[in-house]
């Protein structure tokens, strides 16, 4: 509300007033909803595509903060905005549309915030909540006066069925990003009559993969970008995530949660005081030399209190080992360092969570859908190794993921790499 609004209001008796904001109210819901007419067209956006239409335009009432009484999980305050829905159209016709939401802030504070998705994307970012590892109470950047943005990434679902379609695999990797970007900035453009002063991206795990993907590709389009626990090297990630399944399938090769917490003890007793403070962190990750055969058991015949037998210390190194990639000829063509041990291990959102779940990969592997992680039980980790290989890299969802042999796959692997990782 502009300042000569409220002067000229403050004039008023309160019978008026209240007509006059009705009044504004409708120009806005008006103006929000002339959004849907737009159409973007190819040349607005800088990446082929087949243009983009909106597919629902409407504005939200602000709401106040609100607390859900069976799980106390509080929802902050959001501001009237006015909620964009749309699809950018691809040029192949068989690969899926990118969805995505822009929000428009009544109160605009001329900024605009790009925000990223997480493990596969597939779920349309609302980008109407708060920014990676944002404190509790810290308001929502959309609150804040940020037009915000997100996209499905140009496919639905939190698996890589997707990348059997060249154009969805590209958009994913990078493209969508700046598709996105551009048919927002029109959006933007439209509703308040020019585009931000300055665009950020906020993104963690895969969306941090995002932001840095923008930081390297299209830096012209950012003046920030924040990530967390950015996966840059997306493809070794998910590539990684099989091997240590692959050991966790293997016969006696599984982790029970017995092995984890005794895991999880010894790395704080081997390196908490690595840092000169006993207080459950190991502060000095780089410092600690972890030995895992501290854990092997005394009677391999009777493994129990967590205690490792060699099948399960193999497991444990397969987890951790760097990677060696080498083609058909024996040449290594890709190579990363070993995963660091540095605490939080026995954590529930640790080992448990992203590598061995409750259950490893059945054998045989069901085929493609099927593999359904939750039903399953399986660790977050070895499900996406298993799509990655079967999707991203052989094609074939039916294919058996436990010890794939890389070999014969030498030259999609270098490409995949070079589509996803964001080491330009
Ligand atoms: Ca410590």
């Amino acid at each position: 509300m502009t300042t000569k609004i409220l002067a000229w209001m403050l004039t008023m008796p309160p019978l008026l007033l209240g007509v006059a904001v009705a009044q504004e109210r409708g120009e806005v819901a008006t103006r929000c909803e002339a959004i849907l007419a737009m159409s973007i067209a190819p040349p607005q956006i800088a990446l082929p595509t087949r243009g983009a239409r909106i597919t629902s335009a409407k504005l939200i009432p602000a709401a106040a903060e609100t607390k859900d009484p069976a799980t106390s999980r509080v929802t902050l305050a959001r501001p009237e905005y006015c909620e964009i829905k749309g699809e950018i159209a691809p040029v192949d016709t068989s690969a899926p549309p990118i969805r995505f939401q822009v929000n428009l802030p009544t109160e605009w504070n001329g900024k605009a915030l790009q925000m990223g998705g997480g493990g596969y994307d597939g779920t349309v970012v609302a980008a109407t909540g708060a920014g990676p590892r944002a404190p509790d109470t810290a308001p929502y950047p959309l609150t804040r006066g940020y037009a915000t943005f997100g996209s499905d990434s140009g496919h639905e679902g939190n698996d890589a069925s997707f990348a059997v379609n060249d154009e969805a695999l590209m958009n994913f990797a990078y493209a969508q990003l700046k598709k996105t970007h551009d048919t927002a900035m029109a959006v933007i453009q439209a509703r308040y009559g020019r585009l931000p002063s300055k665009t950020y991206f906020f993104g963690q795990s895969e969306g941090g993969r995002e932001g840095m993907t923008v930081a390297q590709r299209f830096p012209r389009d950012y003046d920030g970008v924040v990530v967390t626990a950015p996966a840059m090297h997306y493809a070794n990630v998910m590539m990684r995530f099989n091997t240590a399944g692959s050991a966790l399938a293997r016969p006696g090769g599984f982790l029970t949660a017995a092995n984890i917490t005794a895991f999880g003890s010894a790395v704080l007793t081997q390196c908490d005081m690595n840092d000169g403070v006993a207080d459950g962190i190991v502060g000095n990750y780089l410092g600690c030399k972890f030995d895992a055969t501290q854990l092997r058991c005394q009677t391999v015949s009777a493994p129990k209190d967590g205690c490792f037998t060699d099948t399960q210390l193999a497991t444990l190194n397969a987890i951790y080992e760097p990677t060696t990639w080498k083609n058909a000829s024996g040449k290594t063509f890709l190579s990363y360092p070993r995963y660091l041990v540095g605490g939080g291990e026995a954590l529930p959102t640790g080992l448990a969570q992203w590598i061995t779940g409750r259950a490893p990969l059945p054998r045989p592997q069901p085929a493609g859908k099927a593999m359904n992680q939750q039903q399953l039980g399986i660790g977050a980790g070895p499900f996406y190794g298993n799509s990655a290989v079967r999707y991203l890299i052989a094609k074939d969802p039916t294919l058996d993921t436990v010890d794939f042999d890389p070999r014969p796959f030498a030259e999609r692997v270098t490409a995949v790499v070079k589509l996803l990782d964001s080491r330009r």
